[in-house]
C-alpha cells in the first residue's frame, strides 16, 4: 500500500481529509467530502458518492442522473451501443504490466453454464432458502448470479473466483445492513486468516488494530462485515496479528511497526520507531550533493542522480525528462562525457536492429566504452569484456561491475553510472549528479532544462555512432 509513492501501514490517515482502513476483506478510503472507495485487491471495487455528484459522474460507472437507460456513455459524451467499446473507451494504458484485453473470453457451452448457476456454485446467492436470503429484498442476487456464471465460464469453474464472487456479494449485502447467515464452511470457500487471527462473520478488524490503541481516529464502519478479526489479546500491526506488547508507534497519522523509520516531507526530521509507542526522532540534514527524494517507496536523502532510457518500441526519455520517439534502426550514442579526456570518460552506443523474424520489435546491442575498457551486452544477456564472453557476476580491473537479476543485466561503475538492460525494459542509464551539464549524446545534457533536450528524430540521428554499420540512420 502506497501514499504518494510512500510506503505506509494500515490505517492510514492524511490529515483530517483522508483516511484508508482494512475493513474486513477490503482496503477502505474515506474523505472528508464524502468519497468512499473499497476494493477487495482482487475482485470487487466499490465506489460511493455523495448526491451531490449526480449527473456530474463519468466513466465506467455511468453518470449517476437517475436515468440508468442513458449510462453506456463515452468519454466524449455520446452513447455507446455496444457494451464492449464502451467499456474500451473507458480504459487506462497499463501502468504495469500490459494487459491483453477481450481476446481470450471463451464462452462456455449451456450445460457447463448450467452447472454453475446451481445452488452449490453461483446460484447459491439467489436460492430462496440460502443464506443471502435475506439480503434478496435489499441487493438484487440476479446480475451478481450473472457476472458469477460468465467469470466461471472464462476460468472453467474456479472455485476460488466462485469464493471471490460470493465474497463480493456477500460484502454489498453486509453494507445495505443486511444480516446473512453463515455461507462459509471448512470446505466451501473457508477463509484463510494469518497467524493469531480468526475469521468472523462480524470482524472487529477495523477497530482493533495498534494504531487504535495509540488513539488514531477512523471512523469504522457500523455496519457488520465479514473479515479476519486478532484473537483475543492480539491487535493488527498493518499486515499480522501482534500482541500490544508488540505494536508499534502512530506519528502523523502513519502506523509505524517496531523499526520502521518516517521521514518528514522535507527530509529534516527522521522519526524511528524503538517499540510500544517508543519514537525516537532526530533531526537531520541532507549530505551535499543529496536529495530528499522517495525512492522504492521510501523518503530518505538520496544521493543525486538522473536516468535516460530507451525502451524496446523504441521510446526515449532525456536526463532532463524529454520524451520523444526514435523508431529508425541503427547505432547511435545514447550518452558520453563530452571531455573525452577525463578520467571518468564513458560512452554508451545503443546499436538497434530491427529482427522483423522474431516480432515487431527491434533488438538492442549495448556497447559501453571506458578509457580502456569495451563491454558488450546483447540482447540475450550475454556480455564481452574487451571482446571476451564473460559469465556472471564479475568485475573488471578498472571496477566495473556486471551482474544480472531478475532478467536483467547491470553494468555499473561506482560514481560513474549505471546501466540496466533487459528484453521487456530497454535500457535505463542512470548517471551520478556529478556530471551534471558534462553528458553529450541522445539523452540530452543533463542540465536541468528540458526545454533545449530535442529529441526529433532528426537530432537523435545526429548522434548516430559513426563506427558502427547504420544503414539507415
Ligand atoms: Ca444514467
Ligand atoms: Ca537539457
Amino acid at each position: 500500500m502506497k501514499v504518494n509513492n510512500e510506503f505506509v501501514n494500515l490505517p492510514s490517515s492524511l490529515g483530517h481529509q483522508v483516511s484508508i482502513a482494512q475493513v474486513g476483506f477490503a482496503v477502505v478510503l474515506q474523505t472528508d467530502f464524502g468519497l468512499r472507495v473499497q476494493y477487495d485487491a482482487v475482485y470487487h471495487a466499490e465506489v460511493q458518492v455523495p448526491s451531490t455528484y449526480q449527473s456530474i459522474i463519468c466513466g465506467l460507472c455511468g453518470n449517476y442522473n437517475g436515468n440508468p437507460s442513458d449510462d453506456l456513455l463515452l468519454p466524449d459524451g455520446t452513447q455507446s451501443s455496444s457494451v464492449d467499446a464502451f467499456g474500451l473507451a473507458w480504459a487506462l494504458p497499463p501502468a504495469g504490466d500490459e494487459c491483453v484485453g477481450g481476446g481470450f473470453l471463451q464462452q462456455c457451452n449451456e450445460a457447463e453454464a448450467e452447472r454453475y448457476r446451481r445452488e452449490e456454485a453461483c446460484g447459491l446467492m439467489g436460492a430462496g432458502t440460502g443464506p443471502f436470503s435475506p439480503c434478496h429484498g435489499f441487493v438484487d442476487p440476479q446480475p451478481h448470479v450473472k457476472n458469477c456464471v460468465f467469470d466461471m465460464c472464462i476460468l472453467e469453474g474456479d472455485r476460488a473466483m466462485l469464493c471471490q464472487s460470493l465474497q463480493a456479494y456477500a460484502s454489498v449485502c453486509q453494507q445495505s445492513g443486511v444480516q446473512i447467515q453463515p455461507w462459509r464452511t471448512s470446505s466451501f470457500c473457508p477463509a484463510v486468516c494469518p497467524e493469531n487471527s480468526h475469521y468472523a462473520q462480524c470482524s472487529n478488524n477495523c477497530a482493533h488494530t495498534c494504531a487504535s490503541l495509540s488513539g488514531s481516529i477512523y471512523s469504522c464502519p457500523k455496519v457488520c462485515v465479514e473479515g479476519c478479526e486478532c484473537d483475543e489479546g492480539f491487535f493488527s500491526d498493518g499486515d499480522k496479528c501482534v500482541s500490544e506488547k508488540d505494536c508499534g508507534c502512530v506519528h502523523n497519522g502513519k502506523y509505524l511497526k517496531v523499526g520502521e523509520v518516517s521521514v518528514s516531507d522535507s527530509c529534516e526530521l527522521k522519526c524511528v520507531c524503538h517499540g510500544a509507542d517508543l519514537l525516537e526522532c532526530v533531526n537531520q540534514t541532507c549530505a551535499r550533493g543529496d536529495v530528499c527524494d522517495v525512492q522504492n517507496g521510501q523518503r530518505e536523502c538520496y544521493p543525486v542522480h538522473s536516468h535516460c532510457s530507451y525502451d524496446i518500441w523504441g521510446h526515449l526519455l532525456t536526463f532532463d525528462g524529454g520524451k520523444g520517439s526514435t523508431v529508425q534502426p541503427g547505432a547511435f550514442q545514447m550518452a558520453f562525457l563530452c571531455d573525452e579526456k577525463s578520467p571518468d570518460w564513458f560512452r554508451v552506443v545503443l546499436d538497434v536492429h530491427p529482427c522483423t523474424r522474431n516480432g515487431p520489435e527491434n533488438v538492442i546491442m549495448v556497447h559501453i566504452f571506458f578509457q580502456d575498457l569495451v563491454i558488450t551486452v546483447n540482447h540475450k544477456q550475454h556480455s564481452w569484456v574487451n571482446g571476451r564472453n564473460v559469465s556472471y557476476p564479475m568485475t573488471t580491473k578498472e571496477g566495473v561491475s556486471i551482474s544480472s537479476k531478475n532478467n536483467t543485466v547491470i553494468v555499473e561503475k561506482m560514481f560513474t553510472l549505471r546501466l540496466t538492460f533487459s528484453i521487456t525494459e530497454g535500457v535505463v542509464l542512470s548517471i551520478s549528479g556529478e556530471l551534471r551539464g558534462k553528458v553529450c549524446g541522445a539523452c540530452g545534457n543533463f542540465n536541468g532544462d528540458i526545454g533545449d533536450d530535442v529529441i526529433s528524430f532528426s537530432a537523435v540521428t545526429s548522434w548516430k555512432a559513426e563506427d558502427f554499420f547504420t544503414c539507415d540512420l
